[in-house]
């Protein structure tokens, strides 16, 4: 279903073999060095959605190739099969035409707990402009997806499910959106996980 023009919403896209392959590979990235961590905000909060990056490593608001923000380390690789995922993401979405041509370099993986959030934010920090591929597991969330000018209304709130792909490319790659909550034991029984992950795969342009 398409949200906004380029911002398309594929519910069930990924197959429950799939969802249980990236869960586990989800939990091995967010094993020391370079783990999961929680992000610190310039004004001295932190972000409830705690955080693991591979290929470039996510601060507030820049990319480094360490976990400048954590144990220091370097980021882990970002692997060849998730940039392909990344390509055949944007080809069922928006269709071939808008298969960027330079490769997906970046996953921002977000765990959520049963009260974490994500406030109303743009991602603005790629030098690329190519659509962020996003992949949903675990429990169900509000996604709220904005507008381009304001944190506020006018937006659409969606309900993003494991399984469920959302392409955000175009006019709304540059969209305010958040999490507003999570729904707490949503989650298929069979993936064996509490609480919601959102992997997000993106273009670096560095
Ligand atoms: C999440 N993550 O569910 C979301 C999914 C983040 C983040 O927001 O920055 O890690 S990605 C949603 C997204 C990305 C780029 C553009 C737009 C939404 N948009 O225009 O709405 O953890
Ligand atoms: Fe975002």
């Amino acid at each position: 279903a398409e949200v906004a023009p380029g911002a398309v919403h594929v519910p069930d896209w990924l197959d429950g073999e799939r969802q249980r392959a990236l869960l586990t590979a989800c939990r091995d990235w967010a094993r020391p060095p370079a783990g999961l961590r929680t992000v610190r905000t310039p004004g001295g909060g932190t972000m409830t959605a705690r955080q693991v990056c591979l290929g470039w490593h996510w601060y507030p608001y820049a990319y480094a190739r360490t976990a400048v923000d954590g144990d220091g380390s370097p980021v882990k690789p970002f692997p060849d099969r998730l940039a392909a995922l990344g390509r055949r993401a944007v080809a069922d979405a928006l269709g071939p035409d808008a298969v960027p041509a330079a490769p997906y370099d970046i996953a921002l993986i977000n765990f959520y707990d049963g009260d974490a959030r994500m406030g109303m934010h743009r991602d603005a920090d790629e030098k690329a402009d190519a659509p962020v591929v996003s992949l949903s597991l675990g429990d169900t969330c509000v996604f709220r997806f904005g507008n381009t000018e304001t944190r506020t209304k006018p937006y659409t709130d969606v309900e993003l499910r494991s399984g469920d792909l959302f392409v955000f490319g175009g006019s709304s790659r540059l969209a305010y959106h958040g999490v507003p909550r999570v729904r707490p034991g949503t989650a298929p029984s069979w993936l064996g996980l509490a609480g919601r992950l959102n992997i997000t795969l993106r273009v670096s342009g560095l």
